[in-house]
């Protein structure tokens, strides 16, 4: 396994860094797709989130979703918003990998472990109190949310459609944006409840792995896309 690391840490300085993320950018994504470096070492999110996780997490399974996406669009220039505001038209390996590809892209970004991020801007702390009671009511919800989703899939703080925010999972690689899911809105922070995200570490104890998540997010990126989401209208 150490030389797995190793061979999956080299390979992470040959790809491209996927600069001034913004919500809309990620949005806008265009095929053919790339996997983007992550945005910090694989090792920096330790002890939350272990480096071998990190490592086989986005070097192989958000690896896989972008060769499969790429294989089976085939056609270029279609971008991620096309994708997911026809998603249920859309067979079920484009649905699946284009998921898998956001969802991803979007988890490494609202991760970090610099105390600067880590802390919750005031605006942001004050817009999840007055909607869900508390910030600690808030993290109960969310906890809860990603306990009872069965199988696999993603829970989400999203912005709905009303400029409301609001709790939401999916199932599988969907998210919120697909123009057929239950709750749609724009993803403001997701944590990943596939096994793969934190079976090494955490083996089947998922509500640990969820309440040490909130050590390893990036609240000002949070912020950012708080802020920027009441901008960016779905299509109906
Ligand atoms: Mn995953």
């Amino acid at each position: 396994m150490k030389l797995l690391s190793l061979v999956l840490g080299f390979s992470l300085l040959l790809l491209p860094h996927l600069s001034h993320a913004s919500l809309q950018s990620l949005i806008d994504l265009k095929s053919p797709f790339e996997l983007s470096s992550l945005p910090y070492p694989a090792n920096s999110l330790e002890p939350f989130i272990d480096s071998e996780t990190m490592l086989i997490h986005h070097d192989l399974h958000h690896q896989g979703y972008v060769k499969a996406l790429n294989e089976n669009l085939k056609k270029k220039g279609v971008s991620m918003m096309d994708i997911f505001n026809s998603a249920s038209q859309k067979s079920e390996k484009v649905r699946n990998n284009a998921g898998g590809h956001w969802n991803h892209t979007f988890f490494w970004d609202i991760l970090s472990r610099d105390e600067s991020s880590n802390t919750m801007p005031k605006s942001l702390e004050k817009e999840i109190a007055e909607t869900f009671g508390s910030v600690k009511k808030f993290k109960t919800d969310f906890e809860a949310k990603g306990k009872e989703l069965f199988g696999s899939g993603w829970v989400w703080l999203i912005r709905n459609t009303k400029g409301r925010l609001e709790i939401t999972a999916t199932p599988n690689q969907d998210n919120p944006l697909m123009n057929d899911v239950l709750v749609r809105g724009i993803p403001i922070l997701g944590a990943d409840i596939w096994e793969h995200a934190y079976y090494l570490k955490y083996r089947n104890e998922r509500v640990k792995y969820l309440s040490n998540f909130w050590n390893v997010v990036n609240w000002k990126r949070v912020n950012e896309y708080s802020e920027e989401s009441r901008d960016i209208k779905l299509k109906q």
